[in-house]
């Protein structure tokens, strides 16, 4: 029968050829993780620039949902992605030298070692063209060269085929092997998002504002301090840009007088300033966890805008990752810049050398690894407005429930954060009794800064059966969080955050 036929060549397809793409699969995992494993999540990692194609590539409507909703798991998806696809493309690399070799006549040479030989060659240059740096290049080859070596080794002693079963499984167990080494390996490399740092001496500027951030921050189990130990991160690259401070500039360029560039001394070398700026995604959930505080280090915008004396209404904000963000020379002027947070440099993750910090607004247009500061005559859609979210405005006021505890004498306490952008945060009340009584939380004592979060807390009896918490914030102008509930895109989540209780 001709689907008998079809099925049985088929099959003599996959006993003939199987093993051997086994094999090449396996280098080009190896690959990976080598190459990982000496990079790690940096642009000279051969993933690298495969994931900025996966990003590119991906359709608008989803990257709209994928990066601002999903957060970290959509960030997770896309780099899984681009994992596989650069494995596959190293695999393509190794099967093809494998059968160009196999095509040579192979009493006149050892077959398996010419062909190893030659795809690792393959494997090195390959790898060099990806991410451009010598140490990652080796590390893929190195990588690769496990699994092929493991698979002409057995190929020897077992069985005459260069790619045989047995030699094809064993490859495949040594790379899965190597990607569990070059995880660990290539994580360490990766350099942390930064969390606050507690080798800040305590009496440099720094130092005292963290003491008083610490001081403020109320004592409640569970509750995030003032100053975030975690800082959230939303990028729309899977591998953050490195720009080199000694060569980083940034030019101010468009509708001004006078177009001018600043190095990353002509900055540092001004009298650092150092403010507290809560940063909120306009992506999050309404309860979510991208909303954050630190301390930072910089110098206002205001003198480098003037300067330039612009001529337009608008702004365009651009950084080295592709980034850009439109918003009104208004905001700009307020706006701060920042190389230091913590108290240590402005970690890689948060835009370093240097980003805009742009009080009251949502997160997005405090852009990282700024490089350019565009003035425009017209509004332009920024990089997020482009993908339908109306996200440069100010931000919403919240009050975030996070903290449900049962004290030892028997009461419940509950506790976040409250923020409200430059209007600040005067009030916030909790209802026990799902919005039918309203009572006032206690309030963290304010930090000095514009836009600046609060906490909140509040500690009552347990009514004994399930009850709904439900908080509600009022701003520094009296006015009280609008309660109607709206989901993040595209103006960003609103509405009073509740939570069921059960006694
Ligand atoms: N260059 C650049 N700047 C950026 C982004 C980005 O992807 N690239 N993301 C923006 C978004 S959506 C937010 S919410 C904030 C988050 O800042 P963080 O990552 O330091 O928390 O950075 C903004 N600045
Ligand atoms: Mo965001």
């Amino acid at each position: 029968m001709e689907h008998d036929a079809r099925t049985t060549a088929l099959a003599a397809v996959v006993r003939e050829h199987g093993p051997a793409v086994l094999l090449a699969v396996a280098a080009g995992v190896g690959a990976v993780a080598g190459s990982f494993a000496v990079a790690g999540r940096l642009p000279g990692f051969v993933a690298a620039p495969v994931a900025e194609v996966v990003v590119a590539a991906t359709p608008d409507v989803i990257i709209r949902y994928s990066i601002l909703l999903l957060g970290s798991l959509g960030d997770s998806l896309a780099f899984l992605l681009a994992l596989a696809l650069t494995a596959l493309l190293f695999a393509a690399v190794v099967w093809t030298v494998h059968r160009a070799a196999a095509a040579v006549d192979a009493d006149r040479f050892d077959a398996p070692v010419a062909a190893t030989t030659l795809s690792l060659v393959a494997v090195l240059l390959f790898s060099f063209a990806l991410g451009g740096d010598a140490a990652s290049a080796l590390g893929a080859t190195v990588g690769a060269s496990i699994p092929l070596g493991v698979a002409t080794l057995a190929s020897r002693s077992v069985e005459p085929a260069p790619a045989g079963r047995r030699a094809a499984l064993g490859s495949l167990a040594a790379a899965i092997g190597l990607v569990f080494a070059g995880g660990v390996l290539g994580s360490r490399r990766t350099v942390s998002a930064g969390d606050a740092d507690a080798t800040v001496p305590a009496d440099s500027p720094e130092g005292q504002l963290l003491g008083m951030a610490r001081d403020n921050s109320l004592d409640v189990e569970g509750l995030e301090p003032l100053v975030s130990d975690e800082f959230y991160t939303v990028d729309i690259n899977q591998v953050d840009p490195t720009p080199d401070p000694d060569e980083w500039t940034l030019s101010v360029t468009g509708a001004v007088e006078m177009e001018a560039e600043y190095t990353y001394d002509d900055l540092t070398s001004r009298d650092p300033e150092h403010r507290f700026n809560t940063l909120r995604c306009v992506g999050e959930r309404l309860n979510g966890k991208k909303m954050d505080n630190a301390l930072w280090t910089g110098t206002p915008l205001m003198d480098i805008v003037e300067a330039a004396n612009p001529q337009g209404e608008y702004v365009m904000l651009r950084a080295a990752d592709g980034f850009f963000e439109e918003f009104s020379v208004s905001a700009l002027r307020s706006g701060f810049l920042a190389y230091g947070m913590n108290g240590a440099p402005l970690p890689r993750g948060h835009g370093a050398p240097v980003r805009a910090l742009i009080p009251g607004h949502w997160g997005e247009i405090n852009v990282k690894w700024l490089t350019e500061i565009e003035i425009l005559d017209e509004p332009m859609d920024g990089y997020w407005e482009q993908r339908g979210w109306h996200g440069t405005g100010p931000v919403e006021t919240v009050a975030k429930l996070h903290v449900i505890n049962r004290l030892d004498d028997g009461r419940i306490e509950v506790a976040g954060h409250a923020y409200a952008g430059t209007r600040g945060v005067d009030r916030v009340e909790v209802s026990v009794d799902g919005g039918e009584t309203w009572t006032d939380a206690s309030l963290s004592e304010p930090l000095p800064g514009d836009d600046v979060w609060r906490q909140w807390v509040h500690r009552y009896d347990s009514p004994g059966t399930e009850h709904e918490v439900v908080v509600r914030a009022t701003d520094g102008t009296g006015t009280l969080q609008p309660e109607d509930e709206r989901g993040s895109f595209p103006n960003g989540p609103a509405g009073w955050v509740s939570r069921t209780v059960n006694a």
